[in-house]
C-alpha cells in the first residue's frame, strides 16, 4: 500500500470503493469534485483580510466585477462545480430558499447533494475557522429530475457525508459509512493527504459547547445539566471546559478530536434552536456516528427524523456518547 502520508484523498476513496465490487466510482468523482470546490473556496476565504485592499463587498474591483460576499461566493463554486458533474439529479443549499434543479443541458445523476457553502461566515471578519458542510443522499423518486421528496429524507440515508474547516490549516473530513477519514490540504501541491485516519471521538469529553449567554432562555432541565457540568460532582468529577467559537464547524471538528459536547437547544426564544436539520445536524449526525460518539434533539437520534422542510431547524445536542446520553437523561428529567 502507498505510504500513508503520501495517501491523498482521490487514492483513499478510489482504495474504499475497491473493497465494494459494485461500487461504480460516482463517490470518487462526487468527492473529488467536493474537494476541488472546497480548495477554490479557500483561495478566496484565504483573502478575506484583505478586503480593504480588494474592494469591499458590493463594490466593484479593480477587473470591474462586483465583489462578492464570500457565502455567496462558496454557495456559486459549489453549484458550478457540481451541476455539471453528471452525478445528481438535485441539490439544496442553506443560502437558498428551493432546491436547485440540475441544468436542462446536464446530465443527470442518481446522488442529492445537501450543503451549507460557508458555515459561520459572520466570523469571517475575526480570522476564525469556518467551513464547509455537505450532506449526499440516493435519489429515491421516480424520474429523471431530482425532487423535493429526494431532499427531505431522513438523515440515516445519508451515503456520505462531511466538512471542510478552513482553519490553521485547511480539512477534509468525510466518511462514507465506514469509519471517519479526515486529510489536510497540502498548499504547495494543492493536494488534501491523509492526516486523521480512522477518527474515533472520545467515549467521553471534557468540554462542553454552548452559547451560554442564552443561559435564561433555557428550560430548567437543561440549566441543571449545565450547572451540573460546571459542578465538581459530575461524572469527570471536575468542571467542564467551556469552548465556544459560534462556528460550528470549529466546534464540532474540536470536539470531534478531543471529546466532548456540542449544544444548540431550543429556548423560550426559538423552540427548535438555530441549527438547520438537513445542512448542518444530518450531516455531521453521520460523522460523528461513524466516531462513535451520538447525536440527538434531546429525546431521539436527529438521524432519524423525517424533514418536513428544506430549512426546519432542530435542537442539537452532539458529541462524545456518553456525554450525549447524560444530556438526554437530564432533558428527559431521567436525573
Ligand atoms: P450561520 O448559518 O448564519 O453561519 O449560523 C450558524 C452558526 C454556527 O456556525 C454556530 O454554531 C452558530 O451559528 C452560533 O450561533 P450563536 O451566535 O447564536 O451562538
Ligand atoms: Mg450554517
Amino acid at each position: 500500500m502507498f505510504p500513508k502520508k503520501y495517501m491523498t484523498l482521490s487514492r483513499h476513496i478510489r482504495e474504499e470503493e475497491r473493497r465494494y465490487p459494485s461500487a461504480t466510482g460516482v463517490f470518487s468523482n462526487l468527492l473529488d469534485h467536493l474537494a476541488l470546490a472546497g480548495k477554490l473556496i479557500v483561495r478566496e476565504v484565504n483573502k478575506a483580510g484583505l478586503v480593504d485592499i480588494l474592494g469591499l463587498t458590493g463594490e466593484m474591483n479593480v477587473q470591474g466585477e462586483e465583489v462578492q460576499k464570500l457565502d455567496d461566493f462558496a454557495h456559486q463554486m459549489m453549484v458550478k462545480m457540481l451541476d455539471h458533474s453528471g452525478l445528481l439529479s438535485s441539490m439544496a443549499s442553506e443560502e437558498v430558499e428551493d432546491i436547485i434543479p440540475i441544468p436542462p443541458d446536464m446530465q443527470r445523476g442518481p446522488y442529492v447533494l445537501l450543503f451549507d457553502p460557508l458555515d459561520g461566515s459572520s466570523n469571517i471578519d475575526a480570522n476564525v475557522s469556518i467551513g464547509t458542510i455537505f450532506s449526499i443522499l440516493k435519489k429515491v423518486s421516480a424520474g429523471e429530475e431530482g425532487v423535493l421528496e429526494d431532499c427531505l429524507q431522513p438523515g440515516c440515508r445519508q451515503v456520505a457525508a462531511g466538512y471542510i474547516i478552513y482553519g490553521s490549516s485547511t480539512m477534509l473530513v468525510y466518511t462514507t459509512g465506514n469509519g471517519v477519514h479526515g486529510f489536510t490540504l497540502d498548499p504547495s501541491v494543492g493536494e488534501f493527504l491523509l492526516s486523521h485516519p480512522d477518527i474515533r471521538i472520545p467515549k467521553r469529553g471534557k468540554i462542553f459547547s454552548v452559547n451560554l449567554g442564552n443561559f435564561r432562555r433555557y428550560d430548567e432541565r437543561l440549566q441543571n445539566y449545565i450547572r451540573y457540568l460546571m459542578g465538581e460532582e459530575n461524572a469527570i468529577g471536575q468542571p467542564y471546559s467551556l469552548r465556544y467559537i459560534g462556528s460550528l464547524v470549529a466546534d464540532f471538528h474540536r470536539n470531534l478530536l478531543y471529546g466532548g459536547i456540542f449544544m444548540y437547544p431550543g429556548d423560550s426564544k426559538n423552540k427548535n434552536g438555530k441549527l438547520r436539520l438537513l445542512y448542518e445536524a444530518n450531516p455531521l449526525g453521520m460523522v460523528v456516528e461513524q466516531a462513535g460518539g451520538k447525536i440527538s434533539n434531546g429525546w431521539e437520534s436527529i438521524l432519524e427524523i423525517q424533514p418536513r422542510e428544506l430549512h426546519q431547524r432542530v435542537p442539537l445536542f452532539i458529541g462524545s456518547h456518553d456525554d450525549v446520553m447524560e444530556a438526554e437523561e437530564f432533558i428527559q428529567g431521567k436525573r
